[in-house]
């Protein structure tokens, strides 16, 4: 097997700052946990911004270029820029961090869906966020679209292509593959596709083994094997290990980090991004499957290199 790609968000734009105290929110903080994740193995860093003030996601691209310039000029790890956006922003908004960066990589939706995080909600009291905006941005996700049709996606192709910008596909339900082989058929988008497979999501496929093996078989079927890479989310604990684990036996890649999950065991809380890929990295090597590291990582996934981005 190729060695294991390993990713990781370091605070995504769905996690509130009350969940955990070592969220990540100013760039500084996040430039540090991305060193601090490729130290312990990550290969690939997944990056949204806030606003450093108040910790909500933002998308002003000075912010994401501070924290980009700030990896860069500190590591080789791959940075992967988030196409997400948050909620309320234009697919064209969201698409502006590609031409304005022109990074290696950015994460590109395959399907619009159901995003929501509404259910945390009932975990608080209103004595206990940390900043005024979470409650109403938890509960605003009950409504919340998000939005990636088919003219979204040809849009968004294009300006991957024109800036030389890897997709990382995100595929949130088994019809998300359907959508990539129309438009793999179509010649929208082209082989070979790295993929990740974003399991428990509220409004997408559930996070467990018969899911993954279903996507895995599906993708087979209709993309064939030799024609995509793939990576694990399992959104949650214990899924985030669970199905890392499941990724790293199946010859997929995976995924961990604070966007996705914020415990290293049951009920203890990570530290650091950091300490969910080490649990990973020591889970692989225990499986007798090896670390790549951020360069080996540019060579299976046939990135343009760290030199050629525009931060
Ligand atoms: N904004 C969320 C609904 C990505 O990074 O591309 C999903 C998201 C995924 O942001
Ligand atoms: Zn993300």
């Amino acid at each position: 097997m190729e060695k294991l790609i390993i990713t990781a968000a370091l605070t995504g734009n769905i996690t509130l700052p009350t969940q955990t105290p070592h969220l990540p929110l100013t760039p500084q903080q996040i430039i540090d946990e991305a060193l601090r994740a490729a130290n312990a193995g990550a290969a690939s860093v997944h990056i949204h911004a806030r606003d450093p003030r108040t910790g909500r996601p933002t998308t002003d691209p000075a912010v994401f270029r501070e924290i980009a310039a700030g990896i860069k000029a500190r590591s080789n790890v791959i940075v992967c820029i988030t196409t997400g956006g948050t909620a309320y922003m234009t697919p064209e908004e969201r698409a502006q961090v590609v031409p304005t960066l022109k990074p290696e990589l950015a994460t590109f939706n395959m399907g619009t869906i159901n995003f929501s995080i509404h259910p945390i909600t009932d975990r608080y009291k209103d004595g206990d966020y940390k900043f005024h905006w979470e409650k109403e941005f938890a509960i605003n996700t009950k409504d919340f679209i998000f939005r990636n049709t088919f003219g979204d996606i040809e849009k968004l192709m294009q300006m991957m292509k024109e800036n030389n910008t890897k997709p990382e596909l995100e595929l949130y339900d088994v019809g998300h593959l359907y959508n990539l082989n129309f438009l793999v058929r179509r010649n929208i988008i082209k082989f070979p596709v790295w993929l990740q497979f974003v399991t428990g999501i509220l409004g997408g496929i559930g996070a467990n083994v018969d899911e993954v093996v279903h996507m895995k078989q599906t993708a087979d079927r209709l993309l064939g094997s030799n024609n995509y890479i793939w990576s694990v989310i399992g959104t949650g604990y214990p899924a985030e290990f669970n199905l890392a684990t499941l990724g790293i036996m199946m010859g997929g890649h995976a995924r961990v980090g604070f966007e996705d999950n914020i415990f290293i065991e049951k009920g203890v809380l990570a530290k650091s991004n950091a300490e969910l890929v080490e649990k990973v990295a020591r889970i692989a090597r225990e499986l007798g499957r090896e670390v790549a590291t951020a360069d080996e990582a540019r060579k299976i996934l046939g990135l343009k290199g760290k030199d050629k981005v525009n931060y």
